[in-house]
């Protein structure tokens, strides 16, 4: 009933719009001009209202980025994500001055050349050296960002080899929260099935696994070690989250019934990271990046980056999976 009855609300509002200007088109036949002629002075003020209007759209932006700005991520917090700023920066730097420059002139062709009864349009149909240039340059202008774009995301995925000192953490996303499972002493992960997730086996972990006696679960919060490699293998047990570390410039979505990877090396402790944003209260944060329901805003774990040997230490307190059961 309620559509029906905003259906005809719309309805009327149409109806009562077309009306208005019947009315209007006739007022204008009484006063001897036909409906919808743009005069000389209309014509006029609005080739002036271009010079208004993009300069202040300028303006609003840059007040936008001094207001928001101070929202902006800081400097990166993994080795990988400074290649991740390069290609951010270039981009901007590209796009920006183009689009100065080419809105300015929209304004200013606009202003200029403003409709005037005793000047002709000059024509032509064909230019072979515009045509050139219009397509030849965006094409090598996209080209080049494209593989820069493809060079540095190859960098960033490229697999930590199995032989080198790293740690392994699983990170286990479900509506609404995250479990992180580091791979303990051997450094492998024991096998987990869907099948077996129940209760307390909430990752279904496979406990005839050797590899998973020494697996750890933790909740809350999750550390890292810092200029370590960090490997992370990512899964959900019900719909697509997105894991998104944001001051390591880190995301990868978390897909049922398949593990997703992505590694990198953290370069500053959650402590140098206080000093260096001037915050007594920065912390690195885990978010689900992909709205997954109700409470998805909620979905997130702190992390801590520290020494190894502080790291070392809080690993060894934390229960093994076996312990746990
Ligand atoms: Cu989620």
């Amino acid at each position: 009933m309620i559509t029906f009855l905003i259906f005809l609300a719309i309805l009327l509002a149409v109806t009562a719009i077309v009306q208005m200007l019947s009315i209007y088109d006739l007022t204008s036949a009484i006063k001897g001009r036909k409906a919808f002629e743009v005069t000389e002075r209309e014509n006029k003020m609005q080739a002036f209202l271009w010079l208004i209007f993009v300069p202040s759209y300028f303006i609003f932006i840059l007040w936008q980025y001094l207001v928001w700005g101070k929202y902006m991520l800081p400097e990166s917090a993994s080795v990988h994500g400074e290649k991740i700023d390069g290609l951010f920066a270039t981009t901007w730097l590209i796009i920006i001055p183009v689009f100065i420059i080419t809105h300015s002139l929209l304004a200013y062709f606009c202003f200029k050349y403003v409709y005037n009864k005793d000047r002709k349009a000059s024509f032509f149909a064909h230019n072979n050296k515009l045509e050139l240039a219009w397509t030849v340059i965006p094409s090598l202008t996209l080209a080049t960002l494209i593989l820069y774009g493809l060079k540095t995301w190859n960098s960033v995925m490229s697999p930590i080899p199995d032989e080198a000192d790293k740690v392994t953490i699983e990170l286990f996303a479900r509506q609404f929260d995250w479990t992180a499972r580091y791979a303990g002493e051997d450094e492998k992960l024991g096998r987990s099935h869907f099948r077996l997730i129940k209760g307390f086996n909430a990752l279904g972990v496979d406990s005839s696994d050797a590899n998973a006696h020494d697996d750890i679960l933790v909740k809350g919060e999750f550390h890292l070690p810092v200029n370590k490699p960090v490997e992370f293998v990512f899964r959900s047990q019900d719909v697509i989250h997105s894991a998104y570390m944001p001051h390591f410039r880190a995301q990868m979505n978390c897909v049922p019934g398949m593990a997703t990877l992505f590694n990198f090396i953290p370069r500053y402790t959650t402590a140098e990271m206080k000093q260096k944003t001037s915050n007594e209260n920065f912390d690195y944060i885990l978010l689900c990046n992909k709205i997954c329901g109700a409470a998805h805003y909620n979905m997130q774990m702190k992390i801590i980056v520290e020494s190894e040997e502080d790291y070392n230490k809080w690993l060894s307190s934390q229960k093994r999976f076996l312990a746990s059961n």
